[in-house]
């Protein structure tokens, strides 16, 4: 009899049994509204949560971990060897892209937390990568149906160039605790600057390729399809959901609330990206025109908070935005993409 979670030979070689999935069903918690994004390092208790398919219960005893495919030697990891292990700590921003169906819907679900785990490109190193490795698959333990389709395994990908950029982890601590098992227990990939979904919870295995893996959340989800201006300019039509476009939050004031004229206040939020943000400009006047905020340096892959003093001196609504940009000029839009602009409204009487 195998135990669930377990390998069916002693080899560690045999198909692997999924464990009892609690729900077997998608999972959807978001937390924290912008005003409530107080916190530079957002508590684990206050994350918000998504799995497409439900949540594993993985027994750690009975987990193991490999990595195979174009790698010199393939190997097989316990928790004890992974966790035994130098263990790095990276800040980083945790950003869901929002929904795969809906690409172009702003969501705002983010948060900054500190992740602890292995290195995957010192690993990696040792195992020795082929030059033929291009892409690394990485494979979560939930599988089901998702908008009507069905998958196996939760089955991501990235360019292995991406771990030239440094802190791609096997992440086994969210803020210096064990991850809990909504969050990926016992092991999940994190890959700093990358939208959310590509850091695969509930991790059994890296496969390191030539090519894209051909999944329900790699090909045909989550590819962005390019205007006729990246095409004309010779990009190819699709661009994977990968790299963090510039983005910012505007954490005060609260939407709808009412500011007082004459009085100034201080207008704060938080901006990030995969490259990290350069300048936020604000405008209180709905996007006609922009004042440069002032902007903290980058910790780690972490947000970066913006902050503006405003002495509001008209009365009735006005429209507050926020727009982050990166050194090379790339801006957030003003709408039609995911990382539009916050807009909100407050009334200054
Ligand atoms: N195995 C697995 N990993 C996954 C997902 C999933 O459904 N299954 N969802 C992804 C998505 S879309 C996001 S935004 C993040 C959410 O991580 P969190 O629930 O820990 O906040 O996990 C990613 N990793
Ligand atoms: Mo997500």
């Amino acid at each position: 009899m195998v135990a669930r979670g377990e390998r069916e030979n002693a080899t560690g070689q045999g198909r692997l049994v999924r464990p009892p999935m609690d729900p077997a069903h998608g999972v959807r918690k978001f937390k924290l509204s912008p005003h409530e994004l107080v916190d530079a390092v957002t508590a684990a208790e206050d994350l918000f949560v998504l799995a497409h398919l439900g949540v594993p219960r993985v027994n750690p005893v009975c987990w193991t971990f490999s990595i195979d495919g174009l790698v010199e030697r393939e190997r097989s990891f316990t928790l004890d060897e992974l966790k035994a292990r130098p263990k790095k700590v990276v800040e980083a921003v945790h950003h869901c892209c929002g929904s795969p169906l809906e690409p172009n819907v702003p969501t705002r679900r983010a948060a900054n937390v500190r992740w602890g785990g292995v290195d995957l490109a010192a690993l990696l190193d040792e195992l020795g990568i082929d030059p033929n490795a291009r892409f690394l698959w990485s494979y979560g333990l939930d599988g089901g149906e998702f908008a009507d389709k069905s998958c196996e395994w939760f089955l991501k990908d990235l360019p292995l160039e991406r771990l030239a950029a440094g802190d791609v982890l096997l992440a086994h601590e969210l803020n210096g605790v064990p991850l809990p098992a909504e969050h990926g227990f016992p092991v999940r990939l994190v890959v700093p600057g990358y939208y959310g979904t590509n850091s695969v919870k509930w991790l059994w295995k890296l496969h390191l390729a030539s090519h894209r893996a051909d999944g329900l959340f790699t090909t045909e989800f989550y590819n962005d399809e390019l205007g006729e201006e990246d095409r004309a300019a010779g990009l190819p039509a699709q661009r994977p959901v990968w790299a963090i476009a510039p983005e910012s939050i505007i954490v005060s004031p609260q939407s709808g609330t009412a500011v007082a004229l004459g009085q100034p206040i201080e207008i704060h939020g938080w901006a990030w990206s995969f490259r990290s943000v350069a300048t936020v400009e604000i405008s209180v006047d709905g996007g006609e025109s922009f004042t440069r905020a002032t902007l903290e340096e980058r910790r780690g892959w972490g947000w970066q908070r913006f902050s503006l003093i405003w002495q509001p001196s008209v009365r009735g609504e006005a429209q507050l935005c926020a727009r982050a940009s990166e050194t090379s000029g790339t801006a957030q839009p003003r709408d039609g993409a995911r990382n539009a602009m916050h807009f909100l409204a407050v009334l200054v009487r």
